[in-house]
């Protein structure tokens, strides 16, 4: 087998694409900004070069590995260089660090420390670019940027937007929008994909931290949260706890010592939403309505539907997504129920996303002239808000969910993860057969954060076919084979982002596969202790369904529950 020498070491070569895998298979880690695994590799920091024997200096990520090579990581010569490229890096940025939103996780910082640089040899850069303050969900500031390029990757090859772009040339080089337009007049679906991999300040998430804090110390206000599935198998990590540790009971333990009125829970609504969903695919099944039906509950998705394949507008399911079916409920009828007027109650969400910050704003999701939720906090905002509070977050008592929005089943907690839309669809119709309810349903095709999965179910005596999307160049190949007649499905399940809403632009560090994988099946695991596992068996739901919108399928349902999109 093909060997190479790194460091004194003989390193077995075997699948390995270049030199920084074989260099991590040893146990040491090199500096990168524009290496990820899973996007194209680019070479264009620099920071991760090596000295290869008889060849000279070498970016390990682009280099790859032939037998017999001598490879050393740490050289003198390596060291100054690396200490150079930073400090050239930190002569070009506005180095405003301790008033920057990635003070202490950005990685131009840590890497600053890391190698020792504390002085800056070369001249400031003096020119201040005007800051993108347009978007809902994203701040741009190119004031931060160090053009390791990782936002124009992502964007076209995980979502296959191009958003950004290179623009310019030499010192004067910028990504940005095409023809440098406001973020908000572009085709951006706000899924906030190139602000999990921006290493520095360049890409933020839109904090709406103080208006939460506003709301909070109002006494006038009613403050209502809603917690989304994702974010319980996420925040943990924040406090240094293991990728995919659930902390629901803490996360509701730390919103009451802050002061809000009532925690509630995504969940219901998102029971709601598989009912709501499941009846209306039933509905265009026995009426010959259009099918595939799509899943509405991604923002992400909707817009990218609207603005790329209006023609398709009709498959998607008119249900609101379970955050926007929360705040109709509250404030068309929980307000009411606790005598407030809608703009007395604060629907505050805490999502994994930075895309449910626009949906929050879509202009048809407002009851008497307020919004139906007011503000967005992502996860990270949230665990944000803890650490101001100085709330010892790992020694917090769990605490319960509120009634009567507070419970939810395991099918709705999937929803969390890439399938689970699909599973609790699933779960729901497959519930009956022949008039039976039938107990626990497991719909593994469905699992897992692979990009496409297919697979049939069967139904009294009909065969479903479905399929299950996350990414949206992934959902952009279906549509086109859709469209060729290549292939048929009867629901579509589509998640903009990688492994779904686990891996969602708001949720701590989302640049490692295995960390995704470890959420994703602390979601499985959480679900499978649950007592209730089927939408349709959340007693509270059925409840509520019938108390505050009067049935099933009743105006004030279609109403309140469901939407309509922009041709
Ligand atoms: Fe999701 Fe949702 S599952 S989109 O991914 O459907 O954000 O977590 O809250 O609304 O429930 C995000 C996560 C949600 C919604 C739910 C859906
Ligand atoms: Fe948001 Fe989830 Fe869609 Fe990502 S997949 S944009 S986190 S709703």
């Amino acid at each position: 087998t093909s060997r190479v020498i790194i460091d004194g070491q003989s390193v077995a070569i075997g699948n390995a694409k270049n030199i920084l895998e074989l260099v991590r298979r040893i146990g040491i880690e090199l500096p990168t900004f524009c290496y990820h695994s899973e996007l194209s590799v680019y070479g264009a920091c620099r920071l991760c070069l090596v000295e290869v024997e008889n060849v000279g200096l070498v970016a390990s990520c682009s280099t790859p590995p032939t037998d017999g090579m001598v490879i050393r990581t740490n050289t003198e010569r390596t060291r100054r260089l690396r200490r150079m490229i930073l400090e050239l890096l930190l002569a070009n940025h506005d180095r405003e660090c301790p008033t920057c939103s990635k003070n202490t996780t950005c990685k131009l910082q840590k890497l600053a420390k890391q190698y020792g640089v504390d002085e800056i040899r070369f001249g400031k850069r003096d020119i201040k670019l005007p800051i993108d303050h347009s978007s809902c969900s994203i701040v741009k500031d190119p004031n931060k940027c160090i053009l390791c390029g990782d936002c124009v990757r992502v964007c076209k090859e995980v979502q296959g937007l191009g958003i950004w772009d290179f623009a310019h040339r030499g010192s004067k080089t910028l990504v940005t929008t095409a023809f440098g337009k406001d973020l908000a007049d572009v085709a951006c679906i706000n899924c906030g994909q190139c602000v999990a991999v921006c290493p520095t300040g360049a890409l933020t998430v839109k904090s709406e931290v103080e208006q939460a804090w506003a709301a909070i110390h109002d006494p006038g206000k009613t403050v209502v949260v809603q917690i989304a599935p994702a974010v319980r198998v996420a925040l943990g990590e924040e406090f240094g706890l293991a990728a995919g540790s659930a902390v629901t009971g803490k996360i509701v333990a730390a919103l009451k010592k802050m002061g809000v009125d009532k925690v509630f829970d995504t969940l219901f609504t998102a029971d709601l939403t598989t009912i709501e969903e499941s009846m209306e695919f039933l509905s265009r099944l026995e009426n010959e309505g259009r099918l595939p039906l799509f899943t509405s509950c991604c923002p992400g998705w909707v817009k990218y539907c609207e603005q790329t394949h209006a023609d398709m507008i009709d498959h998607l399911s008119s249900c609101r997504s379970p955050q926007q079916m929360f705040g109709s409920l509250i404030k068309k009828h929980y307000a009411k129920k606790i005598g407030k007027t809608p703009a007395e109650v604060v629907c505050i969400s805490v999502m994994p996303c930075t895309a449910k910050k626009f949906e929050a704003k879509r202009p048809e999701f407002t009851t008497e002239g307020v919004y139906d939720v007011d503000i967005v906090l992502t996860t990270v905002e949230m665990a944000q808000m803890i650490k101001e509070f100085g709330i010892v977050f790992n020694e917090l008592e769990p605490a319960g969910f509120d009634n009567p929005l507070g419970m939810g089943s395991g099918g709705a907690l999937i929803f969390g993860a890439s399938g689970g839309v699909m599973e609790s669809v699933v779960r729901y119709i497959a519930g009956y057969t022949g008039g039976h309810e039938v107990g626990r349903i497991d719909f593994y095709p469905a699992r897992g954060i692979q990009g496409l999965k297919e697979a049939e179910v069967a139904v009294n005596d009909r065969k479903l076919k479905v399929a299950v999307v996350n990414g949206i160049n992934n959902a952009e190949r279906l549509i086109q084979r859709l469209k060729t007649g290549e292939i048929m499905y009867h629901i579509v399940e589509v998640m903009a982002c990688p492994g779904g809403c686990i891996g969602g632009g708001g949720q701590p560090d989302i640049n490692n596969t295995s960390t995704r994988i470890q959420r994703l099946n602390s979601i499985y695991q959480l679900d499978a202790i649950e007592q209730v596992h089927k939408a349709q068996d959340n007693v509270y739901v059925n409840k509520i369904i019938n108390e505050w919108l009067k049935g099933f399928d009743t105006r004030t349902a279609h109403h309140d529950l469901h939407t309509s999109y922009v041709h």
